[in-house]
């Protein structure tokens, strides 16, 4: 593998090769914390993370927001489409390289440009393809997953899967074929639905049950076909609870893993939980994780932040150590990820208008992780917190309780219990107490 690749030109000029330099360092262009080859519980902090980076938000963002236009300069652009995205290509790969990630992420029409026809737009997403692939075999860098941005083209306005008009839902049908063929291609290890415009603007003139019925044939018929073609990964929904539509049917895990269950397609299907996703729908990040792992429906995440000030996606870098931690207690407690990983889905600022601040954005939200990883990990190990929580519900343990468990109870047979025994002890919950021992661990406990 070459130290990065360049295609026909270097585009991110004098960045070399991102370094672990430690806590210590000044340089801003060096991990302080993320040490790709530290063992942490047998496995290297790079097998942990599993980092990818999201070709949307670092090769496409061009900074536009809803009151201004462009302000991030792409010096792999071109007049002509396809020879912009072959460009983009290069620069993506190089910037994987550079910065040291084992992933990456892409929609089709990140990477390929559509075209007039389906056919013309399967055309360039093969050649596209191919030229990943060669990417991929020169660098190492390998497809986490990848997805057919199914929100942006006017026609999907009411939907894919869930439109009113099925000759629009054919349309949908088009582009996951192609994106499924791609990534057989380039060996991806999971495949993505995020339905932004699955959901309504209003019930007024929505049949919910319609369409939720036509979003488990799509899925169905999307899922018989990745099998088909050989997809031997795992395929994602993705959950978030509005915008663009003002109600979306991936509301939270909660709902995706219900839906699934009911359609029969838990068993090809989790979750791909984004931190931003679940704090719009009135959860915590660890949250939406641990009802997937509860659940045995913990397939990838989108690691980003929020800003709590704002109720929106704002898809920021994440830099709240609190969160990755807690994060990573919950992802250590399945396991770790196995065909998942952490996907950047988060974006520089309009204003980060240097060529270094990707670069930058990158090396904190990585840094960030490690740290989280090296406090999940501290705190699993010592098993404190844990034991905690276990000892909380020792009275199902043994004797009734444990009777109950087993399901040796009738209604009554409860009822006569609690007449016997009177008014129970009160426990405390001990909030304070994990807050303050978390707190131990981030910042000193030796
Ligand atoms: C949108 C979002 C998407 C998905 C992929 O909020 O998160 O970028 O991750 O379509
Ligand atoms: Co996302």
């Amino acid at each position: 593998m070459k130290d990065y690749f360049v295609g026909n030109a270097e585009y991110f000029k004098g960045i070399g090769k991102i370094k672990f330099e430690g806590s210590g360092s000044d340089n801003p262009l060096a991990f302080k914390f993320y040490d790709e080859k530290k063992i942490i519980d047998g496995k290297s902090m790079k097998e942990h993370l599993r980092f990818a980076v999201a070709y949307w938000h670092s090769f496409c963002n061009d900074g536009v927001d809803p009151f201004g236009s462009a302000t991030h300069v792409f010096p792999w652009a071109d007049k002509d489409h396809m020879t912009g995205a072959i460009k983009k290509a290069d620069a993506a790969f190089e910037f994987f390289t550079k910065l040291g990630v084992p992933y990456y992420c892409f929609h089709d029409r990140d990477a390929s440009p559509e075209g007039n026809t389906v056919l013309e737009s399967e055309k360039n997403l093969e050649k596209i393809t191919g030229i990943l692939k060669d990417r991929q075999d020169e660098t190492g860098v390998k497809l986490l997953w990848n997805t057919a941005n199914m929100f942006s083209h006017p026609r999907y306005m009411n939907g894919v899967a869930t439109n009113p008009d099925f000759s629009v839902l054919t349309h949908g049908a088009a582009q996951v074929k192609a994106a499924l063929d791609s990534n057989v291609i380039l060996g991806g290890q999971g495949y993505t639905f995020w339905g932004g415009r699955e959901g309504y603007m209003t019930l007024f003139n929505t049949d919910m049950k319609r369409e939720l019925d036509h979003l488990a044939s799509f899925l169905t018929l999307s899922r018989d076909y990745g099998r088909k073609i050989g997809f031997k990964g795992t395929f994602y929904i993705e959950p978030k609870p509005m915008e663009p539509s003002k109600h979306q049917y991936d509301y939270d895990a909660g709902t995706v893993i219900a839906f699934l269950k009911a359609n029969g397609l838990d068993k090809d299907f989790k979750c791909n939980i984004e931190a931003n996703h679940a704090t719009l729908a009135g959860h915590s990040f660890e949250h939406d994780l641990q009802v997937c792992v509860d659940a045995g429906m913990l397939g990838s995440v989108d690691a980003n932040i929020g800003d709590t000030q704002n109720g929106w996606d704002t898809d920021q870098f994440p830099t709240n150590v609190y969160d990755t931690a807690r994060a990573m207690q919950v992802i250590l407690s399945m396991g770790g990820f196995s065909t998942g990983g952490l996907n950047f889905d988060a974006r520089i600022r309009r204003n980060s208008t240097d060529q270094d601040d990707l670069f930058i954005a990158h090396i904190g939200g990585m840094d960030t992780f490690a740290l989280g990883l090296e406090i999940a990990s501290k705190i699993r190990e010592e098993g404190k917190l844990d034991k905690m929580r276990t000892d909380r519900y020792s009275s199902y343990d043994s004797g009734l309780g444990s009777d109950f468990e087993k399901g040796k109870f009738t209604l009554e047979g409860l009822r006569d219990l609690a007449a016997k025994r009177g008014e129970p002890d009160a426990n405390s919950g001990k909030q304070e107490l994990y807050e303050n021992i978390l707190n131990q661990y981030m910042f000193g406990k030796n």
